[in-house]
């Protein structure tokens, strides 16, 4: 088979409530029962922002209190995320998330972390050899359980459908379809060996590149894998709202529906390619042509790492910080929080940033915020600690505002340009 970029197979692996399986594994009682992880804040029982499989079959949903959960559903437990320098220390998710990627990272050198409990995978070399060493007819419902194919009832159906056509159906890629059933039968395998080596279980996409992956991973979950063939792609833009698609979810999604007048995927079939450039840009009218078709030629990037290490505070309402005791005593936290992350960066992969960047949103008057961002390289000799990031970061604040008493609702710094040490 050819290894176009049109034909590779694709997969998005993400774990299920994934703060709830960490604190089940860490507290094996809680295991089987309904539970939800809770946000620091102590109003109401805290705010929900992981809900398990046990607890959602009673109603209970993210973004409900603490309280609001305990009223749908009275023996739910609900452990906290640890609090550290006043916030939220996420420290142990992030370690499990490390885990399971260095299960992921065993099957295929393409692997792309893409947040605390997703990674991309590109398996298509790995396709490509078990098709060659095997006979087509092992391919059965037995070798991949929990697989679903969008567009058909069963499973059974798809891969009869497979053998059947053969390849001389004009809408059928044949090829490719036998490729993303392999592809299945592999994700399989992988899903198992996660959940045997951490005890964590995951749900995952399959498909021929990573916006389709990411959008079929999350139909069947917890514990399932969906696979989407070329052919039934018309099928699910048909219902799929712009929004719902990978760098459609913001502004620029926004501004495609307002300026296209459309709402689903589908619509956009109707325009050609030189319409869309002339009502958006060259660029983002190419792009949008093609994910229209299914078309998303983006590479899954060998990356383990993230490529910054950041952490952030907001400083909405009554915390909004106005004076400069208090600006001082944020920075000097988040500045020690990065040094240790730093730290740990350091000692496991060997890098060091060689940039900072400070990003504030400061209140101006009731209702008016400004946002603005700079960065700062790092001298050879700046000591990489809290202290010096704070005292570089207040000044690059304070230069932004520009004289005026500054009232400082959100604080970000990032540590960029990681390089080996
Ligand atoms: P998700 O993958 O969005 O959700 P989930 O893993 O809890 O559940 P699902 O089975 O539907 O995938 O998020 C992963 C973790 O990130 C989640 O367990 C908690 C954390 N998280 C937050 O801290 N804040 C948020 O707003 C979201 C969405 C997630
Ligand atoms: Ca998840
Ligand atoms: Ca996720």
């Amino acid at each position: 088979m050819e290894t176009t970029r049109e034909n590779r197979v694709v997969v998005l692996i993400d774990m299920d409530c994934f703060y709830c399986q960490v604190e089940e594994k860490l507290n094996p009682e809680l295991k089987g029962k309904p539970i939800a992880v809770v946000q620091y804040n102590p109003w109401k029982g805290g705010g929900i922002i992981a809900v398990n499989y046990v607890a959602r079959a009673m109603g209970v949903t993210r973004h409900m209190r603490g309280d609001e959960a305990k009223d749908k559903c009275p023996e739910i437990q609900l452990p906290s995320v640890p609090c550290h320098r006043g916030k939220a220390d996420i420290t142990k998710y992030r370690d499990a998330g490390k885990e399971v990627a260095r299960v992921l990272q065993r099957f295929t050198p393409l692997l792309e972390r893409a947040s605390i409990d997703e990674a991309y995978l590109d398996i298509t070399a790995a396709v490509q050899h078990r098709l060659k060493s095997i006979n087509t007819s092992a391919i059965s419902v037995e070798v991949m359980p929990n697989t679903f194919a969008l567009g058909y009832e069963t499973l059974a159906e798809f891969i009869s459908d497979v053998s059947r056509f053969g390849g001389d159906c004009m809408e059928f890629d044949c090829e490719h379809a036998m490729s993303l059933l392999v592809g299945a039968w592999i994700v399989s395998e992988i899903r198992e060996a996660v959940y045997r080596e951490t005890g964590y279980q995951c749900s995952a996409g399959i498909a021929h590149n990573k916006i389709l992956a990411k959008l079929v991973c999350g139909m069947n979950k917890p514990n399932k894998q969906t696979v989407l063939p070329k052919h039934s792609i018309n099928l699910l833009y048909k219902s799929l709202p712009i929004k719902k698609v990978k760098h459609l979810g913001g502004k620029f999604g926004d501004h495609v529906c307002q300026v296209l007048s459309v709402k689903l995927m589908g619509e956009l079939q109707t325009f050609t390619e030189r319409e869309l450039q002339s009502r958006l840009d060259e660029k983002n009218g190419t792009w949008l042509y093609n994910i229209a078709r299914g078309v998303d030629l983006e590479p899954v990037q060998a990356r383990f790492n993230p490529k910054s290490i950041g952490c952030c505070k907001q400083l909405r309402g009554k915390s909004a910080l106005t004076d400069l005791m208090s600006l001082k005593k944020w920075l000097r936290d988040l500045g020690d929080e990065i040094e240790d992350r730093l730290e740990k960066d350091a000692l496991e992969n060997n890098r060091n940033p060689k940039q900072m960047v400070v990003s504030f949103s400061l209140q101006l008057s009731e209702g008016r915020d400004s946002s603005s961002s700079r960065s700062y390289n790092f001298a050879p000799d700046d000591e990489l600690c809290g202290e010096i990031f704070a005292a570089k970061a207040l000044e690059l604040l304070l230069d932004s505002a520009e004289g005026c008493r500054p009232k400082v609702i959100f604080i970000l710094f990032q540590m960029k340009k990681l390089i080996d040490a």
